[in-house]
């Protein structure tokens, strides 16, 4: 069985996920930074798909957002982090990285 490396109490707007020691780019020498995009066949490329929503709308809900990285530019995931929010009212959004 797989198993996802996760975060459980992850709280949007205060706390940070640091992607920034993480080379982003294996086709590139040296250590570049992630870009917040939607994979496009190029290294370095990091995007969130939400997996599920809050409860309700102005309530703490538990939304579950996958982190997902691209490193070698084929399109696909090299890494996937999946973090739960169960204590805020809103989804992660980019903010909530440090790239
Ligand atoms: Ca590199
Ligand atoms: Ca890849």
């Amino acid at each position: 069985m797989r198993v996802l490396d996760t975060i459980w109490d992850f709280l949007v707007g205060s706390d940070k996920i640091d992607l920034s020691g993480i080379d982003a780019n294996s086709t590139i020498s040296g250590n570049q930074a992630f870009e917040f995009v939607e994979f496009t066949g190029h290294g370095g490329e990091v995007r969130l798909v939400e997996i599920s929503e809050g409860p309700t709308q102005g309530t703490p809900g538990s939304f579950t957002t996958s982190v997902l990285a691209d490193i070698d530019g084929d399109g696909l995931r090299d890494f996937t982090l999946q973090v739960l929010t169960p204590f805020s009212l809103d989804p992660m959004t980019v903010n909530d990285l440090i790239l």
